[in-house]
């Protein structure tokens, strides 16, 4: 007898998708890149999401062979419920990558985040020789930071010494991660906590600057990293 996956039928978003129609067309261009034999790393958000659906589609008409490098545990079972096979960075380099982000400037620097994986994504865009970051208008800023926070992912035991450190920066607001019950803060799949900080200023620097200090594990900020636009 053949098993069909109950959980197949059902794969939706979470929430509503915001600009759905936008996010579906870059979703499917990205798609038609898709060569036999592939190893793709595969970014999170609903963007991304859109985008596993179509490339699972065109993988089951021309049935292709690739291998995604997902960048949670989230975008791993969402592979796994549309057939697509899975490894990790520790077994294999991406040719490519695609991932969302919630700003882009006009340098093509993100932040990212918003999901909490951007440690995961970071490692994942740094590992591929070319990496698709698929927006809709709404992402474009002029300058990075004027809608969203910058998330730092941070060990637990180093939330004062972050704190700390962050006052000699010139920060308007630091903010735990709080679930969206409430009831504790939320925890990335590494066990660390998210200080999302708001900053005066985003120089060209910070991302370094960030990542030197002790207990920061990665920031959102992607400034400088080789990647192609689509929109
Ligand atoms: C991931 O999903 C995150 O780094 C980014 O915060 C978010 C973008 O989400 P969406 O595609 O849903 O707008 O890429």
């Amino acid at each position: 007898m053949t098993w069909k996956n109950p959980l197949a039928n059902n794969l939706q978003w979470s929430s509503d998708i915001s600009n759905k129609e936008a996010k579906q067309k870059v979703a499917t261009r990205l798609a038609e890149r898709v060569k036999d034999g592939d190893i793709i790393g595969v970014g999170s958000g609903s963007t991304a999401f859109l985008a596993i659906q179509s490339i699972a589609k065109k993988i089951k008409e021309e049935n292709l062979k690739i291998l995604a490098i997902p960048t949670s545990h989230e975008v791993a079972l969402t592979c796994s419920i549309l057939g697509i096979p899975t490894t990790s960075l520790a077994s294999a380099k991406p040719d490519w990558a695609f991932d969302g982000a919630d700003e882009v400037d006009p340098h093509n620097h993100l932040i990212k985040g918003r999901g909490g994986a951007m440690f995961h994504e970071k490692l994942v865009i740094a590992s591929s020789n070319e990496t698709y970051i698929l927006v809709d208008h709404s992402k474009f800023v002029e300058k990075l930071g004027s809608k969203h926070p910058v998330p730092l992912e941070v060990d637990p035991r180093a939330v004062h010494l972050v704190e700390t450190c962050l006052e000699s920066f010139e920060v308007s607001s630091v903010d735990l991660r709080m679930a969206q019950s409430k009831d504790g803060p939320v925890l990335t799949e590494a066990g660390h906590i998210i200080l999302d900080v708001r900053f005066n200023h985003i120089e060209p620097g910070l991302e370094k600057e960030l990542s030197s200090i002790p207990g920061v594990i990665e920031s959102g900020l992607f400034q400088g990293y080789n990647i192609n636009l689509m929109s």
